[in-house]
């Protein structure tokens, strides 16, 4: 079979969507655990889905069947037929029970899908196919059953059995094995099924909910991590009163449990009563864990957390519907993190997460509309587009209606739905509903891929302002979003809008050319400057003329701390793609001036650390070489980039040396390490004044990384001093690193900071030190953390070695990827996305990129996971 055959074959089509066939009410699971001989025995009542005669079909992958039982009398082999997916059960009658034994090896996956072992323990992962290597299964979401499930293991090994749902009982089973039994009284899809069984201990607590019930809360983890869950269950306190205050969301199990693993492959998941998370979303102590990762803890404990309404309660009819659940949830964690920590920064590190990442899918080969219209393997659509595009869309939806009749959208959606398998038709039903808008021309932003553009350009008239805005859309239909506008005078006083005290209005955008005309009482020869997608209320990209001037006038003086500062980093993007394009053939001999109004905007912006350290870290942050490449449609120029930035940042540092100085010393937290906004935030704010100071050559600030390593009682400080201190190869440097593996070299979470750090310097042969880190001890290629810190952290943070002209980053990566593929498709489809930007390269460079990406995908064993991605690149 050809490749194309081979992918095309499996393709699934929205548009084909039936009802099943059969439905199953409940099944009742019996797991003898065995590393290598796990035996699974499940008895389902199955029951006809309207009047056909269609056979059952069930899914099974990697399983030995063993048996099957049908109303109590064992099934004949003539009366069944098993291929090495499906199990087909041609005759069979309007309702039975089907009793289905099956034999796995958890020992054998290293898939991470299904039932596998982590650290000697037993774990799952269904979402979104895995429930099928586990037993013979209709496994689609839109089956909701009720599970028992009753696990027996030895005792010794496996003492603590946790499944769904509420425990029933643990008792001994005998010779040495003791069997545990749960119940989940809520109906659910397959992929929220969940078994862990192993030696951990538990962080435990209790939480009371506003109708007074108690539940019982753990945390399991191995016991040498018992001391770094305390952040972890602070978070899901805070997250479980939040979704009440907030949504009216009450938990409904009388346990939630969370048990952290470390070999996943993603952040975390959902399952009902049982989240199973990747170990670094939950474990930290300030010692161990830096400030961003407490701000991923926080926010993923509260993504799962959130599922049990938005997802669990009320789940997806089929996967196109993943952003229903989603994008909705992510929605509701940015609003969490936003009302723990600083709304403005959260903001901003949203919007930028969304423009470096899903801007780039929506722009490259693996472009999707945030509902998809068809999949090969579902397990790829897991996307920055499924997810944080659709959380933008669902923030559009709160901002068009208005956050009350929002909520009251929401009430009727988990009023209306719970329990069942829905759309996302059906939440924007709900939403039209409860504002009588009609939303019908809004559903395009589920339905068409790409990033819109709005092409804003203004006039005056006496006593009126007019702002125009045309949609540069691919197609003829017009996408409808709010946009928040409002207006500054060149001294950077707010201008009222239309004889009102209103300084900000939002504009319902609706058609491909608009206007809007605002009286203002502002004489013809003082300039106005329009701060336009203000907060970024639509997730679209803005062309308006601005010059430096207004952008530092902005920078300085709008209202809306998210449009400071994106008018600092249209500010940076003016300046460096000026150089950049100037410089694309090579250093110019003498170096540009630094432009004055950007000068001074960074100075005035260092002077406000007093007020706001986290809000100043982020606007005197450079865009990322990543981001300013993404500016480049083809030839990509690498080395301008960095030579360029690296310039930029080494003027700033030494126009402003002394003014970083004072800000680093006035910034300093108090003595002990508090997760706590202001604290964090004069963290950031170090470590961005340390890498500034770092790039001018003199010893004294070398010294002060290595002094603020040396005293520091917390990762977050020892860490930023290392990595200041990594943008020029020093001899201090190689001994602060070596001090770091010494500490931490049996530890390999922490290691992956180390790992990443290496792999994204510069400095010497970095392949070479990365193919020699992957014999480190700490390094293991069957764990996804550690390949994305080293692999991942080459071929994405490293832009430099990884696309150095005789193609020595590319051939490397596509030989990793074919390895990890042999193992984990998952985690080797995610690696392969790196190549999405071989047509944007130089001729030279695609031609070595186009290479690799043929050589993993004309192999007959590409799995599908990967060859879907190679294959949709090569387009
Ligand atoms: N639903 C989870 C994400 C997830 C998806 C797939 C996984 O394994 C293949 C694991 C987790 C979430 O949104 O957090
Ligand atoms: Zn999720």
């Amino acid at each position: 079979m050809s490749t194309n055959e081979r992918t095309s074959a499996r393709e699934i089509r929205l548009a084909d969507y039936q009802a099943p066939d059969y439905l199953i009410d409940t099944i009742d699971l019996t797991f003898n655990l065995d590393p290598i001989a796990t035996r699974v025995s499940a008895t389902m009542h199955v029951r006809r889905n309207g009047s056909h005669s269609r056979p059952l079909i069930l899914n099974g992958e990697s399983l030995k069947l063993i048996s099957i039982d049908y109303d109590g009398e064992k099934l004949s082999e003539h009366k069944f037929a098993l291929t090495d997916r499906l199990l087909t059960l041609p005759d069979v009658r309007e309702d039975f029970v089907l009793t289905i034994v099956t034999e796995i090896n958890p020992a054998a996956n290293t898939a991470l899908e299904g039932l596998y072992q982590s650290a000697g323990n037993f774990c799952t992962q269904c979402e979104p196919e895995g429930f099928r290597r586990i037993t013979y299964f209709v496994d689609r979401p839109d089956i909701l059953a009720r599970y028992s499930v009753a696990i027996i293991a030895d005792e010794l090994d496996y003492p603590v059995l946790l499944a769904n749902g509420n425990p029933v009982s643990l008792e001994s089973a005998g010779e040495g094995r003791q069997i545990a039994r749960w119940v989940d009284p809520h109906p659910k899809p397959s992929y929220l099924f969940a078994l862990v069984a192993g030696k951990l201990t538990a962080l435990k607590d209790t939480f009371i909910t506003q109708s007074g019930r108690k539940i019982d809360l753990a945390i399991y983890v191995e016991p040498h991590n018992a001391d770094r869950c305390a952040h972890a269950m602070d978070s899901l306190k805070k997250s479980m009163r939040w979704d009440e205050e907030t949504y009216g969301r009450e938990y409904d199990l009388d346990v939630f449990n969370i048990v952290a693993v470390d070999d996943f492959n993603m952040g975390a998941m959902e399952n009902k009563g049982l989240n199973i998370f990747n170990s670094r979303y939950i474990l930290a102590k300030p010692d161990t864990a830096t400030d961003a990762d407490y701000a991923g803890i926080e926010s993923v404990v509260a993504h799962e957390y959130f599922h049990n309404w938005s997802g669990n309660r009320v789940t997806c009819r089929d996967w196109f519907q993943l952003s229903l659940k989603e994008g909705f949830t992510v929605f509701r964690d940015q609003e969490f993190s936003a009302d723990m920590g600083s709304r403005a920064v959260n903001r901003i590190q949203d919007v930028n997460m969304l423009r470096q990442i899903q801007f780039a899918e929506d722009a490259g080969p693996q472009a999707h509309p945030v509902q998809p219209k068809s999949y090969r393997e579902i397990n790829n659509f897991y996307t920055s587009t499924v997810y944080n595009k659709g959380a933008e869309v669902v923030r559009m939806q709160r901002n068009l209606l208005g956050w009350e009749t929002f909520r009251r959208g929401t009430d009727l959606y988990f009023d209306r739905f719970d329990g069942q398998a829905v759309t996302i038709e059906d939440f924007l039903q709900c939403m039209s509903e409860a504002s009588g808008k009609d939303l019908s021309q809004f559903r395009r932003w589920y339905d068409v891929a790409g990033t819109p553009k709005l092409r804003v350009s203004d006039a005056r008239l006496p006593g009126q302002y007019i702002l125009k805005i045309q949609q540069e859309i691919s197609g003829s239909e017009p996408y409808m979003m709010p946009l928040d506008v409002a207006l500054f005078t060149a001294e950077g006083d707010p201008i009222a809008l239309d004889g009102t005290g209103v300084l900000v209005q939002t504009l319902t955008v609706c058609e491909m050319h608009q206007s809007w005309s605002f009286s203002v009482d502002v004489p013809p020869n003082i300039r106005i400057i329009p701060s336009l997608n203000r907060g970024f209320t639509a997730p679209v990209e803005i062309h308006y003329p601005y010059d430096q001037e207004a952008l530092a006038i902005l920078s300085h003086a709008d209202s809306d701390p998210f449009n400071r500062w994106d008018a600092m980093q249209k500010l940076w993007l003016l300046t460096l793609l000026e150089r950049i394009k100037s410089g694309q053939n090579g250093p110019s001999e003498s170096e540009p001036p630094l432009p004055e109004g950007l000068s001074h905007a960074f100075g005035q912006i260092l002077l406000e650390s007093d007020q706001d350290p986290m809000f100043v870290a982020e606007c005197i942050s450079l865009p990322s070489e990543k981001y300013l490449a993404d500016q480049f449609d083809e030839n990509i120029p690498f080395e301008a980039i960095h030579r360029e930035r690296n310039l930029l940042r080494r003027q700033l540092a030494e126009v402003w040396e002394s003014t970083l100085l004072l800000v680093y010393e006035k910034n300093q937290p108090a003595d002990h390490y508090r997760y706590e906004p202001r604290a964090v935030g004069q963290r950031q704010v170090r470590r961005l004044v340390l890498s500034y100071l770092t790039t001018l050559d003199r010893p004294a600030w070398l010294q002060l990384a290595v002094t603020q390593f040396d005293r520091a009682d917390n990762m977050t400080e020892s860490f930023n001093a290392l990595f200041a201190l990594s943008v020029r190869p020093t001899d201090v440097f190689e001994r602060l690193m070596a001090r770091f593996e010494e500490r931490w070299r049996h530890d390999p979470l922490i290691m992956d900071k180390w790992f990443a750090l290496q792999a994204q310097r510069t400095d010497g042969d970095a392949l070479e030190r990365v193919r020699q880190l992957m014999g480190h001890p700490a390094f293991s290629l069957k764990n996804p953390n550690r390949v994305h810190a080293l692999i991942g952290s080459y071929a994405r943070g490293n832009l430099m070695d990884f696309h150095a002209p005789d193609g020595h980053g590319y051939q490397w990566l596509a030989d990793r990827i074919i390895e990890i593929d042999g193992f984990n498709p998952q985690l080797a489809a995610r690696l392969a996305t790196a190549f999405n930007i071989w047509k944007r390269l130089d001729p030279a460079r695609a031609i070595l990129m186009k290479e690799a990406l043929v050589r993993m995908n004309e192999r007959p064993a590409c799995s599908p996971d990967l060859s879907e991605i190679t294959g949709k690149s090569l387009g």
